[in-house]
């Protein structure tokens, strides 16, 4: 068993949490609420994901700890301590409108950059909420980070495997940096 923290980050309102919730069956796959309740600070989901295969062919499972965090700045004061130890980040912005990439580079920078993640252990994901689909501008040093557009009312079956193949990729980091310290102890 694997035990990963993943951040949710991105500006208020690109529906991070309507996705923790999918993700951790919080809520049914169809008719998700419709309300918005802003997220205070940042809340923490846990579920489970069987049988991720790793490039060993081994199977594993992972536990999930998913911050899903504010996208409010107000609460910056939390961020260092919710950066701390995590294993990858999902970066969510809403498909229907112009991406602020200023903004989100500010996310990259004080969370990925601070905690030197790879690009393989961060995601963006584009959250197609009504069909339209404007081409986001990513920042360029984000640019080599996987980014996918994602349909939960459309496609729920595809943002699950989306975010399995991102999983699994946080999982091989996880390994291969667990079995680089085993090697550090032995010799
Ligand atoms: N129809 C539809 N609405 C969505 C979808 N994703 C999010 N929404 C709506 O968008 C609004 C914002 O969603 P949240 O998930 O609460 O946004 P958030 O990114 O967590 O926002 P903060 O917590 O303020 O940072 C809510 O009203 C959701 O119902 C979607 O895939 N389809
Ligand atoms: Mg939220």
């Amino acid at each position: 068993m694997i035990k990963t923290k993943l951040l949710l980050l991105g500006e208020c309102e690109q529906g991070k949490s309507t996705l923790a919730n999918f993700l951790s069956e919080t809520v049914a796959e169809t008719g998700q609420p419709k309300t918005y309740k802003p997220t205070q600070g940042c809340r923490i989901v846990e579920f489970e994901v069987k049988d991720l295969k790793l490039k060993s062919g081994r199977k594993v499972s992972c536990e999930v700890e998913m911050w899903d965090v504010s996208g409010d700045p107000r609460f910056s004061g939390g961020w260092p301590a919710i950066a701390k130890d995590t294993s990858g980040i999902v970066f969510v912005y809403r498909t229907d409108t112009n991406l602020n990439a200023k903004e989100m580079e500010g996310w990259y920078n004080n969370f990925a950059d601070k905690q030197g993640l790879a690009d393989k252990q961060c995601v963006i994901f584009g959250n197609n909420i009504d069909g339209r689909t404007i081409e986001p501008n990513i920042p360029y040093k984000m640019n080599k980070i996987r980014c996918t557009v994602i349909d939960l009312n459309n496609d729920p079956e595809g943002v699950r495997s989306e975010f399995d193949k991102f999983l699994t990729d946080v999982c091989i980091s996880t390994d291969e940096a667990r079995d680089s310290e085993e090697l550090k102890l032995i010799n």
